[in-house]
């Protein structure tokens, strides 16, 4: 060619790239069990998060945002691959596939610099990211250990703020010529809930008004709730209320007084029994979940004052959600799993370019669409093979007319650890059918009058073939056999022993110790996955 000829390809090629638009950053800060209702932007009756709030004002927050299948390691597969657990094969605990597509890869191929940062608990080395450092399983609150490429190592402090440092320090020494992705993830609020000091003592003496079904009798939903072990009353532990043994227990004696649930506590004096100490668990328990709630606000609020102070805010989409709901005592309840609402519904809040500032659109979208999200925003192109649908037409204001109107929801890990029975159903925007299907049984609720699932409409015979309830069930189920069919789900999952095998959690064996590290350290030894 000659050199005039290449200079004009040159200039071509150019031109094609300032015409083309920007491509933004994106941060997407995830946490662990963040109920929805514990963000004052989502009217929190129980506290107040001002930095999350900042998304909320700045941005979109989405009204009905839900999850698939509403547990730690599924819900993460679910979020890279925008799939149904039965595709992606992580239907419980087990590994995930790192040789599988998904959207950090995409990105990756695509010409961002990605980094992920924090909770992983996909049981395999993360793929698809220019630096990764992860914590092992569900990873420790003090002085966490990370997994990087070449071995392990320990970050002194608590892991919220570790995590925030990791993912201010990967922004930090990015690359200049690539639009960074940055999935943050926080272990917070996790189980046991361990907060930072600050924030333990800011909650110490809290004492947030209870759920009005703190003590759900569970009458007409006879099926699964009366067998579950999540409940306030029976089953936190003494570990988990933070109770302290009696000096002489030593060894297993100790830890056995930890893991038992206590009947009756002394409280300054007085013994607590019966409704009393029913209410004293739950205020116990909340003072450290908010508290760890506290520290990721805190986090999310230096992330955001750091993108502002290097004039990126403008350039950068900050996306917040969480990898399942919470109880905060609602039904009796804490944990996750079931799909009554405070299980399946999350957080989701989106700032930044291409985002209308201060929307709350009502749409009902899923944790599948996700991953087709961010690659949307990004200008990449979404694969037919995920089965979620970009919703950044709605971050823009648009109403779709073809948008979906239901989510369809399967969680499989029965028993597992607290005897959630398997159930799957479909949530439109004003019912909710569930069927447990080990049991065959089937329960529907009207979430307009009903929003807190008290009344299941299918207990009581009478009411349940009246016309008008007997033509909604039978309209809701076929609307769960179209999704089935839909999103391919042939319930391959549904016996136990078909699940995949493998463990996510475990010690880390076969890694090399490359023992204590700086913040800057550890962002240095997290390059080369
Ligand atoms: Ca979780």
């Amino acid at each position: 060619m000659k050199p005039a000829a290449a200079l004009l390809v040159a200039l071509v090629a150019l031109a094609a790239l300032a015409a083309a638009p920007r491509r933004p950053n994106i941060v997407f800060i995830f946490s662990d069990d963040h109920a929805w209702h514990a963000i004052s932007a989502y009217g929190s009756k129980v506290n107040v998060t001002p930095h999350l709030d900042r998304l909320a004002v700045g941005g979109a927050r989405l009204e009905n945002a839900f999850v698939t299948n509403s547990i730690c390691t599924p819900s993460r597969a679910t979020l890279l691959t925008g799939q149904y657990s039965h595709v992606n094969g992580v239907p419980v605990f087990n590994p995930f596939d790192g040789s599988r597509d998904h959207v950090a890869k995409r990105l990756q191929a695509g010409g961002y610099h990605t980094g992920i940062v924090g909770k992983w608990h996909l049981g395999s080395d993360p793929t698809g990211f220019d630096r990764w450092i992860v914590l092992p399983g569900q990873g420790a609150y003090r002085n966490p250990t990370f997994l990087v490429p070449g071995g392990t190592l320990s970050i002194n402090g608590h892991c919220t703020e570790i995590t925030t440092d990791l993912g201010i320090e990967f922004l930090r020494t990015r690359p200049r010529d690539k639009p960074f992705f940055l999935m943050l993830h926080h272990k917070a609020p996790h189980r046991n809930w361990q907060p930072d000091e600050a924030n333990r003592r800011r909650f110490a003496n809290a004492d947030p008004p209870r759920p009005d079904t703190l003590f759900d009798d569970y009458a007409t939903r006879p099926t699964a709730l009366p067998e579950n072990k999540q409940t306030i009353a029976g089953d936190l532990t003494r570990r988990d209320l933070k109770l302290e043994p009696p000096p002489d227990l030593v060894a297993k004696q100790r830890q056995r007084w930890l893991d038992d649930v206590p009947e009756e506590v002394d409280v300054d004096g007085t013994v607590l029994t019966g409704r009393a100490l029913v209410q004293w668990k739950y205020r116990r328990f909340m003072q450290d979940y908010l508290a760890c709630v506290q520290g990721v606000d805190d986090g999310v609020g230096r992330v955001l004052d750091w993108l502002d102070a290097e004039n990126l805010a403008n350039d950068t989409v900050v996306i917040y959600t969480t990898d399942n709901g919470w109880f905060m005592g609602d039904l009796g309840l804490y944990d996750k799993r079931f799909m009554y609402e405070p299980g399946m519904r999350v957080p989701l809040l989106v700032r930044g370019p291409g985002v209308r500032p201060g929307s709350v659109p009502e749409q009902v979208v899923a944790n599948i669409d996700l991953a087709p999200t961010i690659l949307d925003l990004a200008g990449l192109p979404i694969p037919d093979s995920m089965q979620g649908r970009s919703f950044a037409p709605i971050l823009r204001g648009e109403q779709p007319t073809d948008w979906p109107k239901a989510v369809y929801y399967r969680y499989y890990h029965d028993p597992g650890h607290h005897d959630t029975r398997a159930h799957y159903g479909v949530r439109t925007a004003t019912h909710k059918l569930i069927h447990y299907w080990r049991k065959d049984a089937w329960e529907l609720y009207d979430l307009v009058k009903d929003p807190t699932e008290q009344h299941n409409l299918l207990f009581d015979e009478a009411e349940a073939t009246s016309p008008a309830v007997a033509k909604l069930f039978a309209e809701l189920r076929a609307e769960i056999e179209r999704l089935q069919k839909h999103y391919g789900d042939d319930g391959r999952y549904a016996d136990p022993t078909t699940w995949p095998k493998g463990s996510v959690d475990g010690p880390v064996t076969g890694k090399p110790s490359l023992g204590a590290k700086t913040v800057s350290e550890a962002i240095a030894a997290a390059g080369g996955g």
